[in-house]
């Protein structure tokens, strides 16, 4: 039996253009939920056996069970399995008890919650504020059988251009085009492989999108074309907020467009973010979308094809509204006599200033038409901001592929473009979260995807850089990026960098092998990377894992995770020939047997099981993935 979606229809929903295919209502409510209108809850009791796969960018295990996870798209760097919302909303879950299995997407676009075995451990209780929603309810005989359904009905994913597979160099405090030079320069010395280096939010005039400051960059076009003809793309960063400044072109377009979102009194909202003060264009009207999208030709006419759309929760830093009430809950501090319980409220006070609900409560969006208040489709935001460029990329400039990915995200994004993970820690255990995301992005179609590959902020070490590289090796987005202010992590600051250059020479050499599994699972409705119990759903042993992962149709993988270990334990779920690489030439193998083996795996090793009756594809190494021939490859049997 084919999967097969049904529809379902709940008070007035608001259309979010996450599905394409136009579904009919059906009467009644979904076979296997139990709804209560008066509670505003969808829920279903779960057996023992019950995995919960899905919600794609989220704390915590491949197996959603045992917590509370409540879609609101949030800027918050701390990724701590405590916390119940990250930057993305992929209200898709998939209940699968090893015999019977299915699928949910709660098309909503206000704040979710899943409540998956959380306040009872048998039960799964979704809610909502308000109950206007269209539920989809995919029956199916397997987990790859609905995924790939669910994935018919919200459209194709998102294809970058081949390029956007090579490891890509990014740090927030490169500044200036002979900064972004250097790092090519060193990556080449080494002669380590490179195709993008980032430009952070320093390259702009004042944090001013579409600018870019001609102090830092002289010349932007000569450098961005004498960048290409060494094989490099320049990637900068846009954040949505316009600056306020009278005579800035976009904001007094946007202005006069009246292209920004507005408060109930019908002026602007007045938000600070990196700019200063700033207004949001209303990505959900589709004039702002279509004026807003345009504005990246600007960058396309200076040669620049790569794009990261950062900071579109929004996140905002505060209001004049916000920053008011602080001042005067501490002037009334100020006036009182400060006792202990006055140090609390003190702390909460300067605690709420960023990201404030209130702030989402004070802006509209004029839905082509429909004045609706931002919180209750707060969770559109960057979806619209990221079609806007992707829609423009189509206007103007046909034929070319260009790469763009987001920060935060909504199940649509993923027609446009990727994502990555956002701030997270130089941390072993941000590494295994890495691990565990990645499988539940790819199910709701985010397949270009991967995170700050050595961490994000707090100091990162040599030893993890290496394992976390290890790892990256599989992930579409292969990007080492770092905050201000930690320390350096390009791989040129390590001791062992001959290691590095393998480990990436090995990455290019895979781009064959990795870039035709991408391609085929974008085009098939398939994951590129899945958990081991949708292959080996029959296995009982396969259920349980979360730390190996298949990757295209030949391989599995199993990273490294844990600080100083030598090796690890996998199980095999069948035969499996065992390569253990430290560089594209030099690797052993070995058949394992069904079964649990534990591999031994220096620093520098990495391991990929080739499947029974595959082989894996390799190419000659290569500084560019435009250098690479992918006509002549060699193949390891498995
Ligand atoms: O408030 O542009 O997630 O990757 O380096 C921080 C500076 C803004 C957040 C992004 C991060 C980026 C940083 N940005």
């Amino acid at each position: 039996m084919a999967a097969e979606t049904k529809r379902f229809r709940y008070g007035d929903p608001i259309e979010t253009d996450a599905v394409m295919v136009e579904i009919p209502v059906s009467a009644g409510d979904p076979a296997g939920l139990k709804v209560d209108p008066g509670a505003k809850t969808m829920s279903r009791k779960m057996s023992e056996e019950t995995i919960v796969y899905g919600l794609g960018e989220t704390v915590r295990g491949i197996n959603k069970r045992g917590w509370l996870y409540k879609s609101f798209n949030a800027d918050d760097p701390h990724h701590e399995e405590g916390k119940n919302s990250l930057y993305a909303s992929q209200n898709f879950i998939l209940l699968d008890d090893g015999t019977s299995c299915c699928g949910y997407y709660f098309d909503h676009p206000g704040a979710v919650y899943f409540d998956i075995g959380y306040t009872d451990i048998d039960m799964m209780t979704v809610s909502f504020d308000d109950m206007d929603l269209y539920v989809y309810e995919i029956e199916g005989d397997t987990p790859i059988e609905i995924v790939r359904e669910f994935r018919r009905i919200i459209g194709p994913s998102y294809i970058p251009p081949k390029w956007a597979f090579g490891y890509g160099q990014s740090r927030w405090g490169y500044k200036t085009a002979g900064d972004i030079r250097e790092v090519a320069d060193k990556y080449d010395e080494l002669d380590i492989p490179i195709d993008m280096v980032y430009m952070d939010i320093d390259y702009m005039t004042d944090f001013k999108v579409f600018t870019v400051d001609p102090e830092k960059f002289p010349n932007t076009k000569d450098f961005v074309s004498e960048m290409k003809e060494r094989g490099i793309h320049v990637v900068p960063n846009t954040d949505p907020g316009v600056k306020i400044e009278p005579g800035y072109d976009v904001y007094e377009e946007g202005l006069k467009g009246g292209y920004f979102c507005k408060k109930e009194d019908g002026t602007e909202l007045v938000a600070a973010v990196w700019p200063g003060k700033i207004h949001f264009p209303d990505f959900l009207n589709s004039d702002a979308r279509r004026w807003f999208g345009d504005k990246y030709k600007r960058m396309t006419d200076l040669g620049i094809d790569g794009f990261w759309n950062d900071m579109n929760e929004p996140a905002i830093f505060y209001t004049d509204e916000t920053l008011s009430g602080v001042y005067e809950g501490l002037d009334k501090l100020r006036n009182e006599e400060m006792d202990i319980w006055g140090f609390f409220k003190f702390k909460e006070l300067m605690d709420s200033i960023d990201n404030n609900p209130e702030d989402y409560r004070r802006f509209y969006h004029d839905m082509d038409g429909k004045k609706i208040r931002h919180d209750k489709v707060h969770n559109l935001y960057s979806f619209n901001m990221t079609r806007a460029a992707g829609e423009a990329f189509k206007r103007n400039n046909p034929g070319q592929e260009i790469l763009l990915f987001s920060r935060a995200s909504f199940i649509g994004a993923h027609r446009y473009g990727g994502v990555w993970t956002g701030d997270n820690m130089s941390w072993w255990s941000h590494l295994l979260l890495n691990i565990k995301q990645m499988p539940s992005l790819n199910m709701t179609g985010f397949l270009y995807s991967g995170a700050d590959t050595g961490g994000f902020g707090a100091d990162t070490t040599e030893d993890l850089m290496m394992r976390w590289i290890e790892f990256s090796i599989f992930t579409p987005l292969f990007r080492n990026h770092s905050a201000l202010g930690t320390r350096e992590q390009e791989l040129y600051r390590f001791k062992r960098t001959d290691d590095f250059r393998h480990l990436i020479e090995l990455r290019y050499a895979l781009i064959p092998y990795i870039y035709d599994a991408f391609v085929k699972a974008a085009k098939e409705n398939d994951m590129y990377i899945r958990p081991m119990a949708f292959d080996y759903r029959s296995d009982p042993n396969c259920r349980d894992i979360e730390d190996q992962l298949l990757v295209g149709d030949s391989i599995m993988i199993a990273p490294v995770y844990e600080q100083n270990a030598k090796g690890r334990f996998v199980y095999l779920p069948e035969k499996m020939k065992f390569v253990r690489f430290r560089s594209v030439d030099d690797y052993d193998v070995e058949i394992l047997n069904k079964g649990n083996h534990h591999i031994d795996l220096a620093l520098n090793e990495v391991a990929v099981f080739i499947l029974p009756g595959h082989s894996l594809p390799m190419a000659k190494p290569a500084k560019r993935v435009g250098e690479i021939d992918f006509e002549n490859l060699k193949y390891i049997e498995g």
